[in-house]
């Protein structure tokens, strides 16, 4: 498969190994790429999306942690016509090499190391899986070709408060521009010349010459001085020969956007962002547009019936406002408002959801109420119960709540009075 820009062959990897422990109860059982987000996708659908919009359609997907969901998700979704010698494949850890799992992202690619050699491509796309937006990775490979660069990483500004969480990069005051300094989550780094109170930031994506990759990868695995990870070793280590430069996001340019979702990024690391996430979805004019069909951001879509909304035995209309609703959700005269129903939630008569994210299969009985929660798969709430009204109180029924107030519950819980 050749490029559309360049005329190279490229290979798109898909890091998706992340444990993604500030998602906790979410990652409890799950990889974090395979958290559930908008309803019926999974985080890794926005990378993969991504990639296989942007023509790359030779793609593996490397996973580790609690991989059972991700593989079984990424095979059925993601399963791709065989007959132009595309896929997307997931390779789980496979101690390969040693008796050792993967131990860094970067490890993860070396242990892997036989599938770059069996494609022979010209350039290697490395993407992370963890992040919602959408971005066009031809136009950051044109620009790696145009360059020569060995390394190339896109970068987008963020808050300086925020650099402990993100490679932090220093460039030269050329255009495209090369990277002078590249720290992966300092603490107190300078902010940028015209922005003091921002960084510039990694976001965890990469083009690499092949060649190049190979070699950095080789030299990283025979050292122990290492932690044998992308941000942490091997981009510094391209940085350091005066060989890496910056993609800026903001040339980014994807079909169907407009003004206001060009370089729309997000990080839903922790359970805070997941959630401020999901309330800019259902927002009355949201700032990441999922109906965006000439990117579409593709998932598996189950034979379901339609959703449907009801007004219950002896009660009152269903009314739902400001949210997204699945398919196989059927609301029978609850009130609904800005909230995310996944596929075959049931809500009964007098309940009310608010300013919640309930996963697939959740079941909220009569009169029961649940408010600025993320209840994940099969949550059971019994006739009468309330989640997420008294934070102390769901504390103490060893439910988890985040710092600004939003209630966690874990996979198929059944909640107590
Ligand atoms: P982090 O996201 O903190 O920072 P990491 O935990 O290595 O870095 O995750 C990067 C990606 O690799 C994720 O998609 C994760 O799922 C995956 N991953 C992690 N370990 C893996 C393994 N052993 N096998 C396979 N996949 C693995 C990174 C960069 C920063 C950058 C931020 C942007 O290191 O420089 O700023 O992403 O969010």
């Amino acid at each position: 498969m050749y490029n559309r820009r360049g005329h190279k062959k490229v290979l798109a990897i898909v890091l998706a190994g992340g444990e993604g422990k500030r998602l906790m109860p979410l990652t409890a059982d799950r990889a974090k790429p395979a958290v559930p987000f908008g309803g019926n996708y999974r985080l890794i659908d926005f990378a993969l999306s991504n990639v296989v919009n942007s023509g790359f359609l030779k793609v593996v997907v490397l996973t580790q942690y609690k991989s059972h969901s991700l593989d079984r998700h990424v095979s059925r979704t993601w399963r791709m016509s065989q007959m132009l010698g595309n896929y997307v494949t997931n390779v789980p850890a496979q101690q390969r090499i040693g008796k050792e799992w993967y131990r860094g992202s970067a490890d993860a690619i070396y242990q892997s190391m036989n599938l770059i050699r069996d494609e022979d491509p010209d350039i290697v796309v490395v993407v992370g899986a963890d992040h919602v937006y959408r971005m066009d990775f031809s136009q950051m490979v044109a620009q790696h070709v145009d360059t020569g660069a060995a390394c190339t990483v896109a970068a987008i500004r963020q808050p300086r408060s925020m650099a402990d969480q993100f490679g932090v990069i220093d460039v030269e005051p050329s255009n495209p521009a090369k990277i002078r300094e590249f720290l992966e989550k300092p603490t107190d780094p300078e902010g940028l010349p015209d922005s003091p109170e921002e960084i510039l930031a990694s976001m965890g994506n990469y083009v690499f010459t092949k060649d190049a990759l190979v070699a950095a990868l080789e030299s990283d695995n025979a050292r122990d001085d290492t932690k044998h990870d992308m941000g942490g070793d091997i981009v510094p280590a391209f940085v350091d020969a005066g060989d890496a430069y910056v993609y800026d996001f903001r040339d980014n340019v994807v079909p169907g956007e407009t003004e206001r979702d060009h370089g729309y990024w997000r990080d839903v690391g922790t359970m805070d962002s997941y959630y401020d996430a999901h309330m800019e979805l259902v927002s009355l004019n949201p700032v990441f547009n999922l109906y965006n069909m000439e990117w579409p951001i593709f998932t598996q879509m189950e034979s379901l019936p339609p959703a449907k909304f009801v007004t219950g035995m002896a009660s009152r209309a269903a009314k739902v406002t400001n949210s997204t609703v699945c398919p196989g959700v059927v609301v029978s005269g609850a009130e609904v408002s800005t909230s995310v129903l996944s596929p075959r939630v049931k809500l009964n008569s007098y309940s009310t959801v608010e300013g919640s994210v309930l996963f697939d299969d959740v079941v909220v009985h009569r009169n029961a109420t649940v408010h600025k929660a993320v209840l994940d798969k099969g949550v059971d709430v019994p006739e009468g119960a309330m989640v997420g009204v008294d934070k102390e109180h769901d504390r103490a029924r060893g439910y988890y709540v985040t710092d600004s107030g939003i209630t966690v519950v874990g996979k198929g819980v059944q909640i107590v009075h």
